[in-house]
């Protein structure tokens, strides 16, 4: 990759650093919080430990200046002015986070913006996500590419002249790209909610992929950039704006999967062009190889 932007890394690095911190916390919070986040659903202990951590973080990031969560109604002031020098870092500290409860993937999701939220994907300077696996790993995108890297804690912990970093970073595939031939698919929703249109693409996608659903955006979208295809949470009949958040889940994964020679739409536009209303707006995703998302789009296009 080219040279990064040092607010940008800076970030990456609170985020990896925070990330041993959160995994080690799950074994413990895999209940219900007893609260409901800004969308209405009821928030794990996860959540909110993750919040909590990223957001101390973060917000002692310098160039950060605003702090925005998907578990969080308001944006956190951090300093700085948004736009003038400074970024705005939103998050969704734990993607997946009903998982919790199974013990499947989830995630943590990460969009920098250079500009106030509620702002459009167009805005983002670098996005990424945490991928809590098997093993831990970090997907970061910015202008010049995709990079994967592992998160591993120091068995050291750390020492005074590494400046006391107790994670590192290791860099396993430097320029990620979506594999031309797609071979997986993952759809949310339960099938009788979707719309007709929606049904039909989905059937002639099962006669050629194959189903990889786990739950958690994150590790979804992890296999399409692995293997190639795509991933949707559709617009469903009673819910026409689907699930995800734009801001904190949606931009970001668009991002990064154009940035990996991909695309991402709402069905009819693409995600990094939605202006949105809210912070905590939602929109219909659909997101993988570019022919499949086209062709998504003339099925919705059809009706
Ligand atoms: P969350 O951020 O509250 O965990 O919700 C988002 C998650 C996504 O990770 C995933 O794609 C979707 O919700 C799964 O929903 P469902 O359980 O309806 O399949
Ligand atoms: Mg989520």
């Amino acid at each position: 990759m080219a040279d990064s932007d040092p607010i940008v890394e800076a970030v990456f690095d609170a985020v990896a650093e925070t990330a041993p911190a959160i995994r080690d916390a799950l074994p413990g919070r895999r209940v219900e919080s007893g609260t409901d986040n800004p969308s209405g659903e009821s928030v794990m202990a996860g959540d909110l430990y993750a919040d909590q951590l990223l957001g101390d973080a973060l917000t002692a990031v310098d160039g950060v200046g605003s702090f925005v969560s998907e578990e969080r109604e308001a944006a956190v002031d951090a300093g700085g002015a948004v736009g003038d020098g400074a970024y705005a870092v939103a998050i969704d500290p734990l993607d997946g986070s009903s998982n919790l409860r199974s013990n499947n993937a989830m995630g943590t999701v990460v969009g920098i913006y250079d500009a106030p939220l509620p702002a459009t994907g167009r805005d983002l300077v670098a996005a990424g996500y945490v991928l809590y696996g098997p093993i831990t790993t970090m997907i970061v995108a910015d202008e010049t590419g995709v990079r994967e890297e592992v998160i591993e804690r120091d068995s050291a912990g750390g020492d005074a002249e590494d400046g006391g970093r107790a994670v590192s970073r290791s860099v396993v595939e430097d320029d990620l790209r979506l594999p031309e031939d797609p071979v997986v698919y993952g759809f949310g929703g339960r099938v009788p909610d979707w719309p007709d249109d929606f049904t039909t693409y989905a059937r002639e996608i099962e006669d050629e992929l194959k189903l990889r659903y786990g739950g958690a955006m994150v590790g979804d979208v992890n296999q399409v950039l692995t293997y190639g295809g795509i991933f949707a949470y559709p617009a469903l009949v009673d819910a026409p704006e689907g699930k995800l958040r734009l801001s904190f889940e949606a931009n970001p994964i668009a991002y990064i999967v154009e940035r990996a020679g991909g695309a991402a739409t709402d069905g009819d536009t693409d995600i990094l062009d939605i202006e949105p209303e809210g912070v905590h707006d939602r929109v219909p995703l659909y997101v993988g190889n570019e022919a499949l998302v086209e062709r998504l789009e003339d099925a919705l296009a059809d009706e």
